[in-house]
């Protein structure tokens, strides 16, 4: 588990430059097509965890974006390589970034099989741009480029995807966040974080997700990745720190759960939440098409956990159809079945950690009980798990590693046992 030096850097970087731009935001944005290539830049403030913005360019006064719908090869966690589709090499796509009040031409071109258009959930556009095929557009067939234009008239966090044989293009990872920053800035430094979730049901060996599945879902996600292989979050204590979580998946809602604070939610994709409403939260339910945007101070070090509370759905590629073995005896059939299968060893009759500390051999392209490596050992969970890291300080660049704890849980003593009356 470790954290790339580009997620610190951004990180490091995220405060100072949602401070920096804040004065020069209510004007036009500079035409930067003039003098040779433009930049592929635009105000990125947004942190996407093992992934990327959107670039962008201006021309004229609008901000212009590329996606392209596409399929491609995509990791979900070392051991398992997936045929997705998604927007521009990557599922989530790249987070759109943009300002309230800004002008946007997104072209969108089809590189699929199949048409598709990309519908703008929870920006109110006008209707033609809505992206609904048969209903408000004709859909793009494979191969061409079409145009949406619309304003971003308000602030916040909305999402992208296609409205067009959705059950399977959003199976297969379409999916993507916009996020609207306001024009006045921002009230004071924040670590902006953007998480998307989603669930696919890859078969053991397989390639691809089934886009029939309802249930069973067995590849569970944080922008595209299980864990180990999801990026930590990291913040300073003290830090305001901000989560925008959406939800694109299929079928499920996630109570997502943070460890060690609580935290409100101040937005959704309808808006924000007015203060009076705010309850603190140490899990938020985040459904089907919908965002959940949660803020807290950081208020501890430590490796804190965040995880969908839903036990499924924090592991890797379980097969739900195996037998239920916890609390059996397998040792008579361990060794008749050694006489034929040499070293066997049924395994899950003690529960499920031991299969992701003996570290099985897998079956080609799976990551069935692939777990992490924690400082106290193996981290049995997986899917829909990642780890905020906060510290006093962070250092720019450098890996924050694992927090050392000054206690953890200790055999207890005789005499600890005695002294308190514990009988065990
Ligand atoms: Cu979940």
């Amino acid at each position: 588990m470790t954290v790339s030096r580009r997620t610190l850097l951004t990180s490091a970087l995220a405060g100072g430059a949602a401070l920096a731009t804040k004065s020069a935001r209510a004007k036009t944005p500079p035409d930067d097509t003039k003098g040779g290539e433009p930049p592929a830049t635009g105000p990125h403030r947004v942190i996407t965890p093992n992934g990327s913005s959107l670039p962008s360019t201006v021309k004229k006064g609008v901000r212009v974006y590329h996606l392209r719908a596409e399929e491609f090869d995509h990791e979900i966690a070392p051991g398992l390589t997936i045929k997705a589709w998604g927007y521009n090499q990557s599922t989530p796509g790249p987070t759109i970034e943009a300002t309230e009040g800004e002008h946007v031409r997104i072209y969108v071109t089809n590189k699929l099989p199949e048409t598709t258009t990309v519908h703008w959930h929870g920006v109110f556009v006008p209707n033609g741009m809505d992206g609904v095929a048969g209903l408000t557009q004709e859909p793009i067939p494979p191969g061409k480029t079409f145009k949406y234009e619309f304003v971003f008239d308000r602030a916040g966090t909305f999402m992208y995807h296609p409205h067009g044989d959705e059950m399977t293009q959003i199976a297969l990872g379409m999916i993507g966040m916009i996020v609207v920053h306001p024009r006045s800035g921002e009230a004071a430094r924040v670590r902006d974080y953007a998480l998307m979730t989603h669930e696919m049901l890859v078969p053991i060996g397989a390639h691809r997700a089934d886009p029939l599945a309802m249930n069973d879902f067995n590849v569970l996600t944080f922008n595209g990745k299980s864990f180990p292989a999801t990026e930590a979050l990291v913040a300073e204590v003290g830090d305001r720190v901000r989560i925008r979580f959406g939800n694109l998946g299929p079928m499920d809602h996630h109570p997502i759960h943070f460890h060690g604070h609580a935290f409100e939610v101040v937005a959704t994709d309808g808006g924000t939440v007015p203060p009076s409403a705010r309850v603190p939260e140490t899990t938020v339910l985040v459904p089907v098409g919908t965002v959940r945007v949660i803020e807290f101070i950081a208020r501890a070090p430590g490796d804190w956990a965040l995880h969908c509370h839903m036990t499924h759905h924090a592991m890797n590629q379980m097969g739900h159809a195996a037998a239920n073995l916890v609390g059996a005896d397998p040792n008579g059939l361990d060794a008749k079945l050694s006489r034929v299968v040499p070293g066997y060893m049924t395994m899950g009759h003690a529960g499920m950690n031991e299969m992701s500390q003996m570290r099985m051999p897998q079956p080609a392209n799976a990551i069935s009980m692939l777990g992490g490596k924690g400082l106290h050992g193996v981290i049995d969970m997986g899917g829909m798990f990642t780890i905020v890291k906060v510290r006093d300080r962070l250092h720019p660049g450098a890996d924050p590693g694992w927090y050392v704890a000054p206690a953890t849980p200790s055999e207890a003593s005789p005499s600890d046992l005695l002294g308190d009356g514990i009988t065990p």
